[in-house]
């Protein structure tokens, strides 16, 4: 990265005016005894000194949940696996009538010009321009049951649209929407059209949330006090396909029907497959949510997330 970019006092700056969407982390520094301002830098190494600590599900109260209570049996299995998995695939989450519903929303927010592509081909915070897309992130039997996956408050804080697909490598979203204490972050995809082999499917690999946290120490990119770390991203990504070949991680493949949803843990190894049949297009949208007694914080460039509510 560029030393430019790598200089901590530009984010501070930054955050300084953005008070309103990073005061939350202010008690919760307070909890942890940390001592920060709401625009000071934050990353792994400063909870090191403290015990590790992590989120922790609590399937048994998911059970009784609105949700859980009107699934069949095998999207209820599926929830009940969810600690030994590190996912839980809920299919015909949304009926066809209202994944058309989310298409259309889309396609008319496009051709209006109201929402568009960053990073190549992502559609970034829809749920802020649609109240259609916003109630279905924010549905509050859905988030009854991610905040009992998730061990705590469940807050919708992003969306990602995409109608490509990612062919995004392998990560956990752990490296860069990272939290205090561990594993306050849940990911929800859902398929807005049938996932094939070579439409650009997301892959996942089952069990991987139990290895340990990889983060900027993991590969040499802690930086100082001045600077965060040197390394690019593609070195990160190394180090992952490094794990899963040193670990013997068996791949799947999210074969999902339009409604289909898939729930990640926080740290779950996931991306997109090659997306190598470009006639086809890849609908899918995924929202993102965090335990609100969590500090949210991006690793690698060890800013604090800004959060706005949704
Ligand atoms: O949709 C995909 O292909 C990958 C999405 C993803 O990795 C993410 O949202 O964290």
């Amino acid at each position: 990265m560029s030393l430019l970019r790598r200089i901590k006092f530009s984010y501070m700056l930054y955050n300084f005016f953005h008070k309103k969407e990073l005061a939350h982390n202010l008690p919760l520094y307070k909890k942890w005894g940390i001592r920060k301002s709401y625009y000071s830098p934050v990353s792994s190494r400063d909870f090191k000194h403290l015990k590790e600590k992590e989120c922790t599900p609590d399937l048994d109260r998911a059970r009784s949940t609105r949700l859980f209570q009107r699934l069949n049996a095998a999207n209820q299995q599926s929830i009940l696996e969810f600690n030994n998995n590190g996912y839980t695939i809920l299919r015909n989450y949304l009926s066809v009538d209202q994944v058309d519903a989310v298409n259309k929303e889309i396609n008319d927010l496009l051709q209006s010009g109201t929402i568009d592509f960053r990073y190549k081909n992502k559609i970034m915070f829809a749920i802020h321009k649609s109240k259609l897309l916003r109630d279905i992130g924010n549905d509050s039997d859905l988030r009854e049951l991610l905040s009992c996956l998730i061990g705590g408050e469940a807050a919708l804080f992003q969306s990602i649209n995409f109608i490509q697909g990612s062919e995004q490598p392998t990560h956990s979203d752990s490296i860069h929407m990272t939290t205090y204490p561990l594993g306050g972050l849940l990911g929800a995809w859902l398929a807005l059209e049938p996932m094939t082999l070579d439409n650009g499917p997301l892959h996942y690999y089952p069990g991987s949330h139990k290895l340990p946290y990889y983060l900027n120490e993991d590969y040499d990119n802690e930086g100082n006090f001045f600077f965060t770390g040197d390394k690019e991203y593609p070195e990160y990504e190394e180090m992952m396909r490094k794990k899963i070949a040193d670990n013997n991680l068996e791949k799947s493949v999210f074969i999902a029907e339009k409604g289909d949803l898939l729930i990640w843990h926080a740290n779950l190894f996931h991306g997109g497959e090659p997306h190598s049949d470009k006639s086809k297009t890849r609908k899918s949208m995924v929202f993102h949510y965090f335990n609100q007694d969590a500090i949210c914080y991006h690793e690698i460039t060890q800013r604090p997330a800004l959060i706005k509510s949704v």
